[in-house]
């Protein structure tokens, strides 16, 4: 890929630049991205009609089981040059702020100090009537597969039900994570939108944020999202290959 020489100025005279990130970032971890992680059993489901509370509280066994799925799955991928490359970004521009809407830790297992997490984490669990946090979860039994349903455990507070530390479908954004992205995206001077289709709100108003505040964005995506509008430049490829070549050549 031969970066546009405007971008790799852009890049090189920033002060701060956002990283804003969705599922696609983990892609070439192996982990499906949302809207394709409705493979297999889940292909019945609407994405958005199973991560919800109403879900959960219909049927805790089915959602629970679901989440715990992902998580075996994030346990057993790895970061991959994406993550690498965002992560090695933070020694070479002066203030960097990673913004993710995923839910897995393959960032924070590359290096990035301190991602703002907008939705959550499948490593956070916590009980679905007192919101009490729940200690570390234990793997699910050895034969447990794609989809099956899963009891969750019961919160030791007030014997309800543990559920996923994710922000649902209806769920608000927590609050401080919010305020903190959105001071980013009006402070930084390029503003990298990496794996995200930019069809979730309110996260997806955090590059029109930037663009409205003055910042550069760049759209790094083998396809096109609701985000091209306002993409400055738009890297068509797979985030593990067009960012380390893209920091490469600017660094
Ligand atoms: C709220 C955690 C209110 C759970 C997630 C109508 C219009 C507008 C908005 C709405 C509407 N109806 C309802 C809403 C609001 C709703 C919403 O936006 N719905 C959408 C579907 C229209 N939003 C909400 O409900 C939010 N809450 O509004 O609350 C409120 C306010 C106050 C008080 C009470 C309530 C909550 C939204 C958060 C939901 N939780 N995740 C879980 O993970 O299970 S969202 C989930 O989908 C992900 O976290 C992610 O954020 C989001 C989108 O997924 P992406 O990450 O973009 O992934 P996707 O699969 O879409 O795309 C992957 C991309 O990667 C693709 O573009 C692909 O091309 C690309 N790719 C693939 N391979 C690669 C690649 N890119 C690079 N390299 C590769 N190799
Ligand atoms: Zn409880």
């Amino acid at each position: 890929m031969n970066a546009p020489k405007p971008l790799l100025t852009a890049l090189r005279e920033a002060r701060h630049v956002v990283a804003f990130t969705g599922a696609g970032v983990s892609a070439e971890s192996g982990l499906s991205t949302f809207r394709d992680a409705m493979t297999g059993l889940w292909s019945r489901f609407d994405p958005t009609r199973l991560a919800t509370a109403e879900a959960f509280a219909a049927n805790p066994e089915l959602v629970w089981g679901w989440y715990e799925w992902r998580r075996m799955r994030v346990r057993h991928a790895e970061p991959n040059a994406a993550h690498r490359a965002i992560a090695a970004l933070e020694a070479k521009v002066p203030a960097t702020t990673l913004i993710t809407q995923n839910v897995d830790d393959l960032h924070e297992r590359a290096g990035s100090r301190s991602p703002i997490r907008l939705h959550g984490s499948l490593f956070a669990p916590r009980c679905f009537d007192c919101g009490s946090a729940h200690g570390a979860l234990a793997d699910p039994p050895g034969d447990f597969e794609d989809g099956s349903p899963l009891a969750p455990p019961r919160c030791a507070a007030c014997g309800g039900f543990i559920r996923p530390g994710v922000v649902w479908f209806g769920e608000a954004l927590p609050a401080e994570p919010m305020r903190c992205a959105f001071e980013a995206a009006r402070a930084c001077d390029v503003l990298l939108s990496i794996g995200t289709s930019g069809a979730v709100y309110p996260a997806a108003d955090i590059p029109r944020e930037a663009r409205r505040n003055g910042a550069v964005i760049v759209e790094v995506n083998p396809n096109a999202t609701d985000l091209d509008d306002v993409a400055d430049f738009r890297l068509r490829g797979p985030a593990a290959e067009i960012l380390p070549t893209l920091l490469a050549a600017a660094f």
